[in-house]
């Protein structure tokens, strides 16, 4: 089996099947995601290989090549998907790791089946790295892979970035497994989060439950033989491709695209936008309730306002994802019955996914963009309308719990729990005049241009590469 210097170990593969009538390359697609775009460059320079499920059940497939990466497929049971996928990672962790917003669930027989799934991506991991290779994990579905890894190929040099937040120690502590998932992140050289808040709540858990020593971003992991080794946990904040939103931004039929969807709108003269997965780590109700009353007192007006929110479907088994979309439908039909004319809608509502384009187009077309998130690692799509803002307008409305707040800076900052502090945030978004936008947005898209998802991937990387070269030393 071939094998790679450089590898990437994700829950999902970088590919969708397309289709099911065709084997090999042919019948995948590559997925969106900018995780994917973020990679691209390096795996194709390094000869890389991406190891991670394909996305559906009980499904067999060889390693293959796809457009210069060398893919790993990881297989897992319909079992699997509902134990380790559905449950551990997104009814325990996920909803743990933001605050309690949800009640995390904790089960013996999912976290056996997270055990037994890390697991296996872990043999994957060592079996497809090469020599003193590196390799690269992705996320909290796979906090235990850095130990089992190390375990099984000390020769190799570890990375982990976690993409959600990091809880506080007083959240975290209720983890019934709390001292193996630390430990299972500790396997790594380079531990990255999101927020300089996150890789602090990380290191004082460590202290806390490990007893281990950190000083600065330095913490001292036991080696085993008696001595220590030090890992590094630290903030690498994520970014987007920002040119390829800008390029779309640009061409012409997106504009007319954004033009369109103003009139078919019945060209409001504001546009508010949200763009979330249908989660209740978005904040999508508190987003409703604070609309909804500003149309009741009569502060805002359907004929002059519409809210546009796709909320993209999203872990559509796992039952508090049920019960929000019915509550979410639910308040959407009484604002629209309330509020609505023949020719004007309050919101519109799409619960449905989009090409690229489309999302462009609409960051286009809309005045204010509505980002409440109630906990979120970063959040994205505030980069990606201040990305595609190359007019220099329109008004980021921005929650400090996103971990975007702490760049974007100059962004109108809510606290998504004070309504009536979130009514206010959009009537002065709403009423902003064209300099202010300016003066705002130039700044938001300084930030977000200077520092791009290629910046993140080689920050993190050349961190990573101290551990590899002194290890290289040690070797020779
Ligand atoms: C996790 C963390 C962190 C959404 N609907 C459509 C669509 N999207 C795209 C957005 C954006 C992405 O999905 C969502 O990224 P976010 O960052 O906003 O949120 P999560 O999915 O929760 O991501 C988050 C991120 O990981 C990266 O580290 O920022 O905090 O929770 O790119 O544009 N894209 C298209 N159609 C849709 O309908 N094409």
């Amino acid at each position: 089996m071939s094998t790679a210097e450089f590898v990437v170990v994700a829950n999902r593969l970088p590919v969708d099947r397309a289709t099911d009538d065709i084997e090999g390359p042919d019948a995948w697609r590559r997925s969106p995601g900018g995780l994917v775009t973020a990679l691209e460059p390096i795996m194709q320079k390094a000869d890389g290989a991406w190891v991670g499920w394909a996305g559906q059940p009980d499904l067999d497939v060889a390693p293959f090549d796809f457009e210069g990466t060398h893919l790993v497929p990881v297989r897992l049971s319909a079992e699997d998907v509902e134990l380790y996928y559905e449950g551990f990672s997104n009814d325990t962790i996920w909803p743990l790791y933001h605050d309690v917003i949800s009640e995390p669930r904790y089960s013996r027989v999912w976290w056996d089946a997270y055990v037994r799934v890390n697991r296996r991506f872990a043999e994957a991991a060592a079996a497809a790295t090469a020599e003193g290779g590196i390799v690269w994990v992705q996320d909290y579905q796979l906090q235990l892979v850095p130990k089992m890894l190390r375990e099984l190929r000390p020769d190799v040099t570890i990375g982990y970035f976690h993409h959600i937040p990091f809880p506080a120690y007083g959240l975290y502590s209720q983890l019934p497994w709390r001292r193996q998932v630390l430990e299972g992140l500790l396997g790594a050289d380079v531990i990255g989060f999101q927020r300089v808040a996150d890789a602090g709540n990380f290191a004082r858990s460590v202290r806390r439950q490990l007893r281990y020593e950190t000083k600065a971003s330095g913490i001292a992991v036991p080696d085993g033989d008696g001595g220590t080794r030090i890992a590094l946990a630290k903030a690498f904040p994520i970014s987007i491709d920002a040119s390829s939103y800008i390029e779309l931004a640009q061409r012409a039929d997106v504009q007319e695209r954004a033009r369109e969807i103003r009139e078919s709108l019945g060209n409001p003269k504001r546009i508010l936008l949200g763009v979330d997965r249908l989660d209740y780590t978005k904040g999508i109700r508190h987003r409703l309730k604070a609309y909804g009353e500003l149309l009741a007192e009569g502060r805002l007006d359907v004929e002059d306002v519409t809210l546009v929110q796709v909320a993209s479907p999203s872990r559509e088994r796992v039952a508090a994802y049920i019960q929000l979309r019915d509550e979410i439908e639910l308040t959407v039909g009484r604002i629209d019955g309330d509020h609505d004319t023949m020719g004007h809608t309050a919101i519109r509502y799409l619960h449905q996914a989009y090409p690229r384009e489309e999302m462009v187009a609409l960051f286009l077309a809309a005045d204010v963009m509505l980002v409440t998130a109630l906990r979120d690692g970063m959040n994205l799509v505030a980069k990606e309308y201040v990305a595609s803002r190359v007019d220099n307008r329109g008004v980021l409305v921005l929650s400090e719990f996103a971990g975007a707040a702490d760049e974007l800076g100059t962004a109108v900052r809510i606290n998504p729990h004070d309504i009536e502090g979130l009514k206010e945030a959009i009537m002065r978004a709403v009423e902003m005049p064209p300099a202010e936008q300016g003066r705002r947005m130039r700044a938001l898209r300084r930030r977000v241009l200077e520092h791009s998802v290629e910046d993140w991937s080689r920050e993190f990387l050349e961190a990573l590469a101290v551990f590899h070269t002194t290890r290289e030393g040690v070797a020779s």
